[in-house]
């Protein structure tokens, strides 16, 4: 049994997710953990709601709200819609926790001690007008460059010039409208990343079997232009964990946090802590995972993320923790994604384009959206979401392929042998092959969902219920129990027992068909299959099962043609 720590990219708080998002880092991260767990390892599972910096601050502003009730009730919301997605976090915390706030501390005082905290004072832009200096994308203007009037202080989003907040023209803020801005001196705290590039890379280096859009993005930022720069790690703001607290190494920063990149992935020590308080644990709990000196040397650590968050999760948290000199757990792998893309065109939200994930349940239950996802995740490119596609993914591989299995087993026994698995003979040599078949089979899906193969995963998977249709199809247990019973009775045996064996291996992908096959099936057998002929004989002549509802319905054409447009537009 070994023991796997797994943590998704923590969702940012404003707002709520589109699947796109989902498929990038808490899917692919559930469907792992799903499999470890299946597996018989230790698992622990991890993820959180990112709550602090800008974003947040002004989506409550908007929302009319104070930022802490605003954050705690948006947690709420994406908690309950991962409950409604399945995702099997054991916890699910909040950056903004005790835990964090105090954690975040630490890393920022063992820093400074080590001599690796720089104080830099800077101009930045002010406004008075709303009292707070604004982050550059706070600050609208007139483009100088194509005359764009709403260019934002780092970029223009119509021409894509990278700009400064001073190139534009008539600058205002983008919280009022204000136009009274000042540049003002502002003390800020920088980590000083350059001075532990030599041993980022060494470490980076040692990673010889991480996925090359892993390393490839790392290697970039380590060396490209100027190389790996020290980074601003505090904010003007007052949502966050405060930069200046009791036995901070610094004077003077007051009224500032750090940025949310510094704190976010410390909440992944942190959300483990909060597991560990909400079920009455002492540190030793949650430290078992985290410190190398207090039992986490032999944890595999696991990260899930989309590529734009590899950067932060290969050069800087790794800074925090090898900076912090203190035995805290580095990742082992990192598995990151491309970007899944919406129907011609790209998922937004900002712009509100795409399917979202409360939309998506709203329609279809999850093990629809899981296993069309997961089985289209966007690994070696972006992929793209079409209507057309869902379709035919549910009808064709949920609906004719498993469900079908599962309905004619079933039925057929009830009709023929009655609600009990039959008694009865030899099934012959069709069934041999199958088992030799699957024996292949099961073994290189397992192979796949260790190297998190999302993909190869979900076609090996796929193969194996085609396996059992032909075989159906093939052996005739409808023709053969004319006659000769016996023989038709030991076929059925053996189809009850691969729809057994077909709710163990699939579990990953999609947990409630997975749930109602073994209730219907009358078993709480989900051992993992060691040899196929012992998995096929786990439901033994006499024992009672129920034909279940259809396990997966069909999506028809105008229900398609429905959705498309519903979800052309932008979600207002
Ligand atoms: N919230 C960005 C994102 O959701 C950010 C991830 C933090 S992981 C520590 O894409
Ligand atoms: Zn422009």
């Amino acid at each position: 049994m070994a023991r796997i720590l797994i943590t998704s990219a923590i969702p940012y708080i404003n707002g709520i997710k589109h699947l796109g998002n989902l498929v990038g880092s808490q899917l692919p991260a559930d469907l792992y953990a799903r499999y470890m767990r299946m597996r018989g390892n230790e698992v622990m599972f991890i993820c959180a709601t990112d709550e602090h910096g800008t974003p947040a601050e002004l989506a409550a502003a908007k929302a009319g709200k104070p930022v802490a009730e605003y954050c705690a009730e948006m947690h709420g919301v994406q908690a309950e819609i991962a409950r409604g997605f399945r995702l099997s976090f054991d916890h699910f915390g909040r950056s903004s926790s005790a835990r964090n706030h105090r954690l975040t501390q630490h890393f920022a005082r063992r820093l400074g001690e080590q001599g690796l905290i720089a104080e830099v004072v800077e101009k930045q832009m002010f406004s008075r007008a709303d009292d707070r200096f604004l982050p550059d994308r706070y600050i609208e203007g007139t483009c100088p460059n194509c005359g764009y009037d709403r260019a934002r202080g780092d970029q223009c989003e119509n021409c894509t010039k990278q700009l400064d907040p001073t190139d534009l023209i008539n600058p205002r803020s983008a919280v009022s409208g204000s136009t009274d801005l000042e540049l003002r001196e502002t003390k800020h705290l920088y980590l000083r990343q350059r001075v532990l590039k030599e041993r980022l890379a060494e470490w980076i280096d040692s990673k010889t079997g991480w996925p090359v859009l892993t390393t490839s993005i790392a290697k970039k930022w380590l060396n490209d232009g100027e190389g790996l720069q020290d980074r601003g790690i505090t904010r003007d703001l007052a949502w966050g964990v405060p930069a200046q607290f009791a036995g901070a190494p610094w004077q003077g920063m007051e009224g500032k946090v750090f940025y949310v990149w510094f704190d976010a992935p410390i909440e992944y020590i942190a959300g483990t802590a909060e597991w560990a308080d909400a079920h009455g644990l002492d540190d030793a709990a949650w430290e078992r995972w985290w410190r190398t000196d207090k039992g986490a040397h032999d944890v595999t650590y696991v990260q899930f993320m989309g590529k734009d968050n590899v950067p932060f999760h290969t050069l800087s948290f790794p800074a925090t923790i090898i900076g912090s000199d203190e035995p805290w757990k580095l990742v082992d792998y990192i598995k990151s994604f491309n970007y899944l893309n919406y129907d011609g065109g790209q998922f937004s939200t900002s712009q509100g384009r795409g399917v979202f994930m409360d939309q998506a349940l709203s329609i279809l239950p999850a093990d629809y959206w899981r296993w069309w996802l997961l089985s289209h995740a966007p690994e070696n490119s972006d992929s793209e979401f079409t209507w057309e596609n869902f379709q035919a993914s549910v009808n064709k591989d949920l609906a004719d392929v498993l469900g079908n299995f599962v309905s004619r087993v079933t039925k057929f026994c009830r009709s023929k042998f009655g609600e009990l698995v039959p008694e009865g003979g030899q099934t012959g040599e069709r069934a041999a092959a199958l088992i030799a078949e699957l024996e292949t089979r099961v073994r290189a899906y397992e192979g796949h969902m260790e190297a998190m193969e999302v993909r190869k995963a979900a076609a090996e998977l796929r193969a194996i219920w085609v396996a059992g249709n032909e075989y159906l199809q093939s052996a005739a247990p409808w023709t053969v129990f004319k006659e000769d019973p016996e023989r038709a009775a030991a076929m059925t045996r053996l189809g009850l027992n691969l729809v057994r064996l077909y709710a163990v291996l699939s579990e990953p992908f999609i947990p409630d068909a997975s749930a109602r096959m073994l209730a219907a099936m009358g078993t709480d057998d989900r051992s993992w299959p060691g040899p196929i002929a012992e998995a096929l004989s786990v439901l033994p002549a006499g024992h009672a099962f129920e034909t279940p509802e259809v396990l997966f319905r069909k999506i028809a054409d105008e229900e398609r043609e429905d959705w498309q447009k519903r979800f052309a537009g932008v979600r207002t």
